[in-house]
């Protein structure tokens, strides 16, 4: 579809076809079709030519490579502590059961300074710095997000481009960033290379967009609407964007949110995605939006907060389709 053209090493090594890749220094009219349709067939798109400098992007990633090299005895000193899921968690996702083979941080992107100065003083070494990283790579990453969801708008007709990017402009937007680092296989020359297992389990991201990036260490694997799981790789110059399932309420379901997953044990070395969950506010109401419906079809979802999906995702398992239960009969 829309392959980038620059890259004959991406095509040829490992895109499967069809996922799209999409240059944003394309004229808006060209773009949002593209986005468009991307967000249609797959929910899914990988983005060039972004604009997010390459320094806040790498100063980000030596600040959590510090943190992830640390004993795990420093680490734990930030440990996720229920029923706030912020802070550091290993191996276990969410409060239910869910499991995989991946360390984590999970930070709040919009207030950090609420997040507890403790968290940054044992994250870093050097705090400020680490805070700094942060926050330049938030900002850099909404920005992106806020073009994109403007021209989705533009793409969609609709009479309000802002309509998107306005929830997650909102001073008490609830977005997060996560970074993930899935160990590599340990390479003992006698043994025999260890099974695929789950890093991440499969499962739909609740909230609007997901803006990944990612090292070149495979894993990341996206479902067809057919169930057919794609393995996507990336450059780490390049952005993934994932449909969320708010995006699909607000749009009546022309977008659906994609379910994806990621397999650990697949190199030596170790995976490290950084994600940006783009979020409404705990008490924005979320609904089809009226120009989404049109005549002669039915409204698919009920109106809820963000707050009460967000503790209907949590009182769930990752795999399940929480969206249903926010479907009209
Ligand atoms: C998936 C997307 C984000 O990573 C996340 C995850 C959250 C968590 O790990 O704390 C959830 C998961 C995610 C969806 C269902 C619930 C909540 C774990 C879980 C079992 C931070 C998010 O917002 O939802």
């Amino acid at each position: 579809m829309f392959l980038s053209s620059t890259s004959p090493l991406r095509t040829k090594k490992t895109q499967a076809i069809g996922i799209p890749v999409i240059d944003l220094s394309l004229d808006t009219v060209t773009l949002s079709h593209h986005i468009v349709t991307a967000c249609q067939d797959y929910g899914f798109f990988k983005v060039v030519n972004h604009g997010v400098p390459i320094q806040v992007v790498s100063k980000m990633e030596e600040a959590v490579h510090g943190f992830f090299s640390k004993p795990a005895s420093e680490k734990v000193k930030v440990k996720a502590n229920p029923p706030s899921p912020f802070g550091y968690g290993c191996r276990n996702i969410g409060f239910n059961g869910d499991v995989g083979e991946l360390e984590y941080i999970l930070l709040q992107a919009n207030s950090l300074t609420s997040t507890s100065s403790d968290t940054f003083n044992v994250v870093a070494e050097q705090p400020t710095n680490f805070r700094c990283a942060v926050d330049d790579y938030i900002q850099a990453v909404k920005e992106l997000t806020c073009g994109l969801l403007k021209i989705l708008a533009f793409g969609l007709s609709l009479s309000d481009t802002d309509v998107f990017g306005r929830l997650i402009q909102d001073v008490d937007s609830d977005s997060c960033f996560r970074v993930n680092h899935y160990p590599g296989i340990k390479s003992e020359s006698n043994q025999p290379k260890p099974a695929h297992r789950i890093g991440f389990g499969e499962h739909s991201d609740p909230q609007i967009f997901t803006i990944l990036r990612s090292n070149d260490v495979p894993g990341l694997q996206i479902s067809t609407a057919h169930g057919l799981w794609i393995p996507i790789t990336t450059e780490p110059t390049d952005f993934c964007v994932f449909v969320g399932d708010v995006l699909e309420v607000l749009t009546n379901g022309r977008f659906k949110s994609v379910r994806h997953r990621v397999m650990a044990n697949m190199s030596n070395r170790s995976r490290m995605s950084m994600m940006y969950f783009a979020a409404p506010s705990l008490n924005q109401w979320i609904s089809p939006i009226p120009e989404m419906i049109s005549p002669g079809t039915l409204t698919l979802y009920k109106s809820f907060t963000w707050n009460e999906y967000k503790k209907a995702a949590y009182s769930l398992r990752l795999a399940d389709k929480r969206i249903d239960h926010f479907k009209c009969q």
